[in-house]
C-alpha cells in the first residue's frame, strides 16, 4: 500500500507550477532551477520506487544542470550499475512529474505500481548529490522530502562531481561482491584512480603541470582533492575554481565554452605559454577539452574525437603486445557530429559505430565489443570493458617481458577509467598516461589527423517536432523532401557532410556542416539552415 496521507501532505508542501510541461529527456529534467522544486519531490518518491522495483538496490540521484547557465538546474537518476536509467521509467518520470494536483499525482503512482508490478514491502534506498549551484541546496531539500513520503533511506553524498555519484551507485550496488567496483566513498574513488595512474607513468617522461579550466564548478573542489593524492607524478593546476563567486560558474569557460567558441577561455589567456597544453571541464566535471597554444601563439583544439583516437590507438596496441589481440575486439562508438577526419583515422584500424546523440546511446553500442572506447565530439566518453574481458585481463599468462607489462598496463586502465560514464577527471589522467608513454606533445598528439573544417548552427522553427531522422540522425526523413534538398546541395562542395536534427536539449533544430575549407563549411551550415527555416 502507497504512504498515500505521508505523500498527500508534503505533496501540498511542492505543488505543480500550472503552466509549464516538463520532460525527462537525454539529460533528464532540466530547465530553470527556480521551477523544478515540485519535480525534485517527486523524483524522490520515483526513486525510491524504481529501488523497490530493484528489490532494494541502490539507485543514484544527481542535482546538476552541467555546461548550462548558472540559474540552470535539473535533476537525473542513475541505475544500480552506474549507467542511464532505463528508457521505460524516463516516460513514467516524465508522467508523474506533470501531474496537475496531488490528487492526480498519487493516482499516477497507484497506476505506476501496479503497471510496473511494483512490491512495495520492499527497502529502497538512494544515493545522491549536487553540483555547486545556489539552487541546489533548495532542490535538495524538496527531494528529500520525497524520500521521506515514500519511506525511502538517503544517502546525502553532498557536493560532488556527476561521475564520481555514478561511481558511487555502483560501488555500493557491488560491495562484497565479485565485481566489487571500488571502496564506496569519495576517499575509495581518489585512492582507485590515483594509485593506477601512478603505476602507469612510473618511469615515464616526466609530465609537465597541467592547467585545468573547472568552469567555476564542483570540478574545481574534486580536482583539489585528486591532487593530494596523486604524490609527484603529475601536478595540476586548477583554474577557474570561483565555485562561490555569482554567476562565474560556466561563464566564458569550461569545456562547453570552448567547443562552441574555439577559443581559449580568456581567464588563461597569458598564463599558458606557447607549446603548453591545458585543459577544460564542465559544470558538473563529466566533458574533457583538451588544447595548446603552438609556437605562434595559436589555440588548437583537441576534442573526444582527438581523444578517442590517442585513447583507442593506445588500447589497440596494448592489446596487440599483450598478444590477446584475437581475442579482445577493441571498437570506436561515435555520433554524426564527429569530425570526418577522425572517422576516417579511426575506422583505417578499427571498427566504429555510428549511433544517435546522447550518452546512453553511446555507452550501449559501446558495450557490444569487448573494450568499447566511446567519445562525443563535446568531450564526453571513456571506455568500457566486458566481463569476459575483464576475466581475460585478469587471469592471461602472458609468455614474454614485453606481454607482461602491456597486460598490466591493461589491468591499469580498467581501473584508471570510470567505466560508469565519461569522467573528465578520469579522462584527463588517461590522456596524460597515453602522452607519458608516446612523449607526445600536444602538437604531435593533433597531428595524428587534421581536422576538417566545421560549423556548427541553431535554428529556431516553428516546430522542431516534425523532424525525423534515420541512420543515426544523419538524415531526416521529414519534413518530406527536405533530405533530397540538403543532398543536392551537399554535393557542390568539396568534402562536404551535413546533417540536420531536432536537439533534444533545446527548442532548436541543429544543422551541422563541414568542407574542405572553413569558409565553405560556414557556407554550407548556413545555406542548409536557409533550408530548414
Ligand atoms: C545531452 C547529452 C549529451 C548530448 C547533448 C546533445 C547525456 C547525459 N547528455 O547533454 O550527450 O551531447 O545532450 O544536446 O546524454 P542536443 O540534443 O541539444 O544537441
Ligand atoms: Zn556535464
Amino acid at each position: 500500500q502507497l504512504p498515500v496521507e505521508a505523500i498527500s501532505t508534503l505533496s501540498e508542501l511542492h505543488p505543480k507550477p500550472s503552466h509549464i510541461r516538463y520532460q525527462y529527456g537525454t539529460a533528464g529534467f532540466r530547465t530553470l532551477g527556480s521551477v523544478l522544486d515540485s519535480v525534485l519531490f517527486r523524483v524522490g518518491i520515483i526513486a525510491g520506487l524504481r529501488s523497490k522495483k530493484l528489490d532494494g538496490k541502490t539507485i543514484g540521484v544527481m542535482v546538476t544542470a552541467s555546461h548550462n547557465p548558472e540559474p540552470d538546474n535539473g535533476v537525473k537518476l542513475v541505475d544500480p550499475r552506474g549507467e542511464m536509467l532505463e528508457a521505460a521509467w524516463e516516460a513514467h518520470a516524465t508522467n508523474l512529474a506533470n501531474a496537475a494536483t496531488t490528487e492526480d499525482f498519487i493516482n499516477a503512482l497507484d497506476t505506476l505500481v501496479r503497471v510496473a508490478k511494483i512490491d512495495l514491502s520492499k527497502p529502497s534506498r538512494v544515493v545522491y548529490a549536487r553540483d555547486t549551484r545556489p539552487s541546489g541546496p533548495s532542490l535538495v531539500a524538496a527531494f528529500e522530502d520525497g524520500l521521506k513520503a515514500i519511506g525511502a533511506e538517503g544517502r546525502n553524498a553532498g557536493v560532488t562531481t556527476t561521475p564520481i555519484l555514478h561511481y558511487l551507485v555502483r560501488a555500493i550496488n557491488t560491495k562484497g561482491k565479485k565485481d566489487e567496483y571500488g571502496v564506496d566513498s569519495e576517499e575509495g574513488y581518489f585512492t582507485k584512480l590515483s594509485g593506477a595512474f601512478q603505476k602507469l607513468v612510473a618511469g615515464k617522461t616526466a609530465l609537465p603541470p597541467l592547467i585545468i579550466d573547472c568552469a567555476n564548478g564542483v570540478g574545481a573542489e574534486a580536482v583539489q582533492k585528486m591532487s593530494g593524492y596523486l604524490g609527484d607524478s603529475i601536478k595540476l593546476i586548477p583554474y577557474n575554481a570561483s565555485t562561490t563567486t555569482p554567476g562565474a560558474l560556466n561563464n566564458a569557460c569550461g569545456a562547453d565554452f570552448v567547443k562552441t567558441t574555439q577559443k581559449l577561455p580568456p581567464s588563461l589567456a597569458g598564463d599558458i605559454k606557447p607549446g603548453q597544453r591545458a585543459c577544460s571541464l564542465d559544470g558538473d566535471a563529466d566533458r574533457l577539452m583538451y588544447y595548446y597554444l603552438d609556437d605562434q601563439n595559436q589555440f588548437h583544439m583537441l576534442d573526444g574525437d582527438k581523444i578517442s583516437s590517442l585513447v583507442a590507438g593506445f588500447i589497440v596496441d596494448l592489446v596487440k603486445i599483450a598478444g590477446l589481440d584475437r581475442t579482445i575486439r577493441v571498437g570506436v562508438v561515435q555520433t554524426a557530429y564527429a569530425n570526418g577526419s577522425s572517422t576516417k583515422y579511426l575506422a583505417e584500424r578499427l571498427p566504429v559505430r555510428c549511433v544517435p546523440t546522447g550518452v546512453k546511446h553511446l555507452h550501449h553500442a559501446a558495450e557490444h565489443f569487448e573494450v568499447g572506447v566511446y567519445f562525443e565530439a563535446n568531450g564526453h566518453g571513456t571506455v568500457l570493458f566486458s566481463p569476459e574481458t575483464l576475466q581475460t585481463l585478469a587471469t592471461h599468462e602472458p609468455s614474454t617481458p614485453a606481454q607482461s607489462t602491456a597486460l598490466n598496463h591493461l589491468r591499469n586502465l580498467t581501473l584508471l577509467i570510470n567505466q560508469t560514464v565519461g569522467d573528465a577527471i578520469s579522462d584527463l589522467l588517461l590522456v596524460e598516461t597515453v602522452l607519458a608513454h608516446k612523449s607526445y606533445s600536444g602538437a604531435e598528439w593533433d597531428s595524428l589527423y587534421v581536422d576538417l573544417p566545421n560549423r556548427l548552427v541553431k535554428v529556431v522553427v516553428a516546430d522542431r517536432h516534425v523532424f525525423h531522422t534515420e541512420d543515426a540522425e544523419r538524415r531526416l526523413v521529414s519534413p518530406k523532401g527536405l533530405q533530397a534538398k540538403i543532398d543536392a546541395l551537399v554535393k557542390r562542395y568539396d568534402g562536404g557532410r551535413s546533417f540536420v536534427r531536432p536537439s533534444g536539449t533545446e527548442d532548436v533544430v541543429r544543422v551541422y556542416a563541414e568542407a574542405m575549407i572553413k569558409s565553405q563549411a560556414d557556407e554550407l551550415a548556413f545555406r542548409v539552415a536557409g533550408l530548414v527555416y
